[in-house]
């Protein structure tokens, strides 16, 4: 199996990447923003909590993005593998996706940490929120995720670095170019293991 971990700051291009990834690999898309939003759109328990902590930017407790990643896990034993977009954020959930990979009788192949400077990321993201209608695409918010992402998410590419599995991506350029990079360092790595 060939599982990826696409990781970057909010805005970074993870969702925009993940599409191309999909395309290109046949992987199975978690998107833990996506699913949130969804459980929110439908204003389920799980949802009306979330909400909160998206709207303030803030990161949705571990407990309840880890449950969720169960329930969307279970079931989908079997296939090429799975690109997760937007999970791990933080070092427990980090921890608790080895123990899952574990578990599923795999494991992580590669992190893809996507690099824009603060700028850059900004600029994206109120262009987006011209259009995207998400709660969260606004400079007070999108500032206070940065906060949030420099703080808690940051450390997770260190986890995996310690495993030798993260490979750095400079995320500035057209989607295509950025596209070609990510799937070099793919071929790298799966080079690196077959090698
Ligand atoms: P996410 O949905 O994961 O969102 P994101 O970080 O905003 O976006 P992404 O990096 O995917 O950006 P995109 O490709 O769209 O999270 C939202 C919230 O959910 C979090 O703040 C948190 O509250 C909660 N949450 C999610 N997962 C969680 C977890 N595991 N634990 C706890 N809480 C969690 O790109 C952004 C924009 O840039 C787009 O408009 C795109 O068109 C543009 N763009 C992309 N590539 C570009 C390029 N090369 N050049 C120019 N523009 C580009």
């Amino acid at each position: 199996m060939l599982n990826i971990i696409l990781f970057g700051p909010p805005g970074a291009g993870k969702g925009t990447q993940s599409e191309k990834l999909i395309e290109r690999y046949g992987l199975l898309h978690v998107s833990t923003g996506d699913l949130l939003r969804s459980e929110k759109a439908n204003k389920t328990e799980l949802g009306l909590l979330a909400k909160k902590y998206i709207d303030e930017g803030h990161l949705v407790p571990d407990e309840v993005v880890i449950g969720m990643i169960r329930n969307k896990l279970s079931g989908n034993l079997l296939g090429p593998g799975y690109i997760f977009d937007g999970f791990p954020r933080t070092v427990v959930q980090a921890h608790e996706l080895d123990k899952l990979m574990t578990e599923l009788g795999t494991e992580i192949t590669i992190m893809v940490s996507l690099e824009v400077d603060e700028n850059e990321l900004v600029k994206r993201l109120l262009k987006r929120g011209e259009t995207s209608g998400r709660s969260d695409d606004n400079e007070e918010t999108v500032r206070k995720r940065l906060e949030v992402y420099n703080r808690e998410t940051s450390p997770v590419a260190s986890h995996y670095s310690r495993q030798g599995k993260l490979s750095v991506v400079n995320g500035l350029g057209t989607v295509s170019e950025i596209f070609d990079r990510i799937c070099n360092a793919v071929s790298d790595k799966l080079k690196f293991q077959v090698g």
